[in-house]
């Protein structure tokens, strides 16, 4: 059960169908009156209103109006298919033709996917890393490969923000995260990362996160700002470190076996549709991003204090981290080496 500012929202099927009336009517009929030819499903991770759910549902408007209501995609909110895992798993078996997924829930799965749990890794400057996201052959060519050969095919890689650090008690040097037992999506390589700092990660669903932080059960946790406000975190925190220790990166997936069958224009609508949310998915997590720094700094009823790293206390926490990329490298397939090696070289062009 998730406890979401006072509304419990249950494991049932929560969805919104995004039926637009461009080229067909709202009873899902195409624009030549009969029924859409296609009816798939889109998964998210996250709730209306939030960035995942918002982009999912902009991608459905805009490729229903492209077929001419030929396509209609029903858009499902988080738990609508289960928790984060049962999502990806629902992908790759093809039960699922698209989903939005954060590679955090398929780090036992794909092992250099693994690479996005490395801290320190991409610029501080969220465009810049947009901009290599969209780019980057490592990830677009030989991450995608990775994938595909679990039947899952990345379309796009996107941010959502820089993350944070939220905690019960202050979050300032890796001396605060002595046997902290911080939550983490279930990604081995997000334990070593945070191992590398002595903290006790607890692999846990975010579901169950606003609890488990309120029961004491994990003391805190990371999230970029729009999604530690909008799932109440700060409401059971009393710290907020502005660590931009790590980027949040999402993908746009598709079945890979059901979006091979597809006929050659479908395909490029969809492809046409990848690019041109690009932008939009950027500046949904931007505005609110910002928008709920401001809220959580003044929420006055649940006082959260903000303090935000010097770059010499950042140093220290990279220090740490960086060793990190050896272990990534000898133990998470045989193609993380050289993956990495590529991504870093994009880094530094792109730099
Ligand atoms: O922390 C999590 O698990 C969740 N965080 C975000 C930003 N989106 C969905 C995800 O499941």
């Amino acid at each position: 059960m998730l406890k979401k500012k006072g509304l419990l929202v249950s494991g049932a099927v929560s969805l919104s169908l995004v039926l637009a009336a461009c080229g067909g009517d709202n009873n899902g009929n195409s624009a030549d009156g009969g029924d859409p030819e296609y009816q798939w499903d889109f998964v998210t991770e996250e709730m209306q209103g939030e960035v995942q759910y918002e982009y999912a549902a902009e991608f459905a408007e805009r490729l229903e109006e492209k077929s001419e209501g030929n396509i209609e995609m029903t858009v499902y909110e988080y738990g609508g298919l289960g928790d984060g895992v049962d999502q990806a798993e629902q992908l790759m078996m093809g039960s699922t033709e698209f989903g939005i997924v954060s590679p955090g829930f398929t780090g036992t799965m794909v092992e250099e996917a693994q690479i996005f749990a490395l801290h320190f890794l991409f610029p501080d400057d969220i465009e810049l890393t947009q901009q290599i996201l969209n780019e980057s052959e490592a990830l677009n060519v030989e991450l995608r490969e990775k994938y595909e050969e679990h039947d899952m095919t990345p379309l796009a890689y996107w941010t959502e923000g820089a993350m944070q650090w939220t905690g019960n008690s202050e979050l300032r040097t890796p001396a605060d995260f002595e046997n902290f037992q911080i939550r983490v999506q279930n990604s081995p390589l997000i334990n070593t990362s945070y191992e590398a700092y002595g903290a006790e990660p607890t692999p846990m669903d975010w579901g169950e996160l606003y609890t488990g932080l309120d029961q004491g059960v994990v003391d805190g946790q990371e999230n970029p700002i729009f999604f530690i406000e909008n799932a109440g975190f700060h409401e059971v925190q009393d710290h907020m470190t502005i660590s931009n220790h790590n980027n949040y990166v999402a993908m746009t997936v598709v079945n890979t076996e059901f979006y091979n069958g597809l006929p050659e224009d479908v395909q490029e609508m969809i492809d046409e549709t990848v690019e041109e949310m690009r932008e939009v998915g950027y500046q949904l997590q931007d505005d609110m991003n910002e928008e709920f720094l401001t809220v959580i700094e003044e929420d006055e009823e649940n006082p959260t204090e903000v303090y935000e790293l010097s770059e010499d206390e950042r140093q220290e926490f990279r220090d740490l981290a960086l060793p990190v990329r050896d272990f990534f490298r000898e133990n998470n397939g045989e193609d993380a080496g050289r993956i990495l090696d590529m991504l870093l070289d994009e880094i530094d062009a792109a730099q």
